[in-house]
């Protein structure tokens, strides 16, 4: 089996694909909101969040307009140290991530489960570039790269499975890339 998925090209670094004006999100005024369907609803502070246990994940990242880069080293935390800390509710199903500049993208939370995703503030070992989503972003490489959300403000867990940006406007709500899951 290929290392590349179907209709994907390999190119040497992340490229910068971003929809609208990119925001400026600096660490010091970034806040983390972890809301909706949890038993502790939190908002955590830049030394919060430096604060909680941290993983590093190496990742292949497939964007759907056909670029992949390969081996990304990633640093974070991983979706299941949040889910702990403010406590799921049962009828919690669905992440919908809401982004400085109002991007926002939808995962069910079986797609994020252990290394399956991470929220990252470094790439390659430095922090993460502001056109990559500093401080903070979502990194999910078992699917198409726009659910990677970039500049990450809100972590809303949800009963209903609502779209994002791209899921309402064509793309495809699973976005499996090995599925060609592009288009829906
Ligand atoms: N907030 C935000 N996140 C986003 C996007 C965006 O436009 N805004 N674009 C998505 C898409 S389509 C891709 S391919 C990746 C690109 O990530 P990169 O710019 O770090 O390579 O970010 C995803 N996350
Ligand atoms: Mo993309």
């Amino acid at each position: 089996m290929s290392r590349v998925p179907p209709g994907q090209a390999v190119v040497p670094r992340l490229q910068v694909f971003t929809w609208g004006q990119p925001p400026v999100v600096s660490a010091q005024s970034w806040r983390l909101a972890l809301e909706g369907l949890v038993e502790r609803p939190r908002e955590l502070s830049w030394s919060e969040w430096r604060a909680l246990p941290r993983r590093a994940l190496v990742a292949d990242f497939h964007c759907v307009t056909g670029w992949s880069r390969l081996d990304n080293l990633w640093e974070g935390v991983l979706l299941d140290t949040l889910w702990e800390l403010v406590g799921l509710r049962a009828d919690a199903r669905f992440l919908l991530v809401h982004c400085h500049g109002g991007y926002t993208t939808n995962l069910p939370l079986e797609a994020l489960r252990g290394e399956a995703s991470l929220l990252a503030d470094t790439l390659d070992g430095r922090p993460l570039p502001p056109a990559h989503g500093a401080p903070v972003r979502l990194v999910v490489p078992g699917r198409y790269a726009y659910k990677s959300a970039k500049w990450v403000r809100s972590l809303e867990l949800s009963a209903a499975d609502r779209p994002g940006f791209w899921e309402s406007r064509g793309y495809h709500h699973a976005a499996d890339p090995w599925k060609e899951e592009r288009f829906a």
